[in-house]
């Protein structure tokens, strides 16, 4: 099935069906921890998680009663057996994911925590922004930043990375999907809608 009936179908399958629900799009590189996240903000195992990177190949839509949104979980980008071709065929995906929902609110891009953002994830904000998508940065797996001159490192240069995407300091969150860190958080900011 090729990319525009997927999601075609997707859009217009029972899920949404009679749904006005903005969406909200979690984007990020593979094994970032989307699916992980989205268990832990709707509380369940819904998305599924794996050590295994490319986990989510397909279109999720996941009904977020508490925000009165509904979240797409898209497929990451840039696991390590993906050549140029895959890199394309993702760009292409959510090209038309972007371009078929009209109910598209906002992404939330994630960010390894650990290291920042890297150059396949600029790219990826980067994109996003010229298709007009408002974004809000999450940096993951804050629990396995350990010490607290990690943490303070850590935050200091995702700031200065928000400057860099021309982002403003309020468009990013710090979350853990173990500890539950920021996730109170990042609910109160998807359930707030943009002008
Ligand atoms: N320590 C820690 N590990 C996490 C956290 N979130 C996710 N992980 C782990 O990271 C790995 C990948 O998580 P997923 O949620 O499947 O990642 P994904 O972004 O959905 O990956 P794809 O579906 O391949 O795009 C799993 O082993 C998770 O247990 C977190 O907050 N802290
Ligand atoms: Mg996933």
């Amino acid at each position: 099935m090729g990319n525009e009936e997927q999601i075609r179908d997707a859009l217009n399958g029972d899920f949404l069906k009679g749904r006005g629900e903005p969406r909200v799009a979690m984007v990020g590189r593979s094994n970032v921890g989307k699916s992980s996240l989205i268990n832990a903000l709707l509380g369940g195992r819904l998305a599924q998680v794996s050590k295994e990177p490319g986990k989510t190949r397909l279109l999720h839509f996941y009904h977020w009663p508490e925000t009165k949104r509904i979240v797409a979980d898209l497929p990451g980008y840039g696991y390590a057996r993906a050549s140029a071709e895959d890199r394309n065929r993702w760009a292409a995906f959510i090209q038309t994911y972007i371009q078929s929902d009209e109910g598209l609110e906002r992404a939330l891009v994630l960010v390894d925590a650990r290291h920042g953002p890297t150059e396949l994830d600029l790219e990826a904000i980067r994109f996003l922004q010229e298709e007009g998508v408002p974004l809000h940065l999450v940096f993951s797996k804050w629990d396995t930043l350990k010490t607290q001159s990690e943490r303070a490192r850590r935050q200091k240069e995702g700031a200065a990375a928000l400057q860099a995407l021309r982002m403003a300091p309020t468009q990013a969150s710090w979350v853990s999907s173990e500890t539950g860190y920021g996730l109170r958080e990042l609910t109160r900011l998807v359930s707030t809608a943009l002008e």
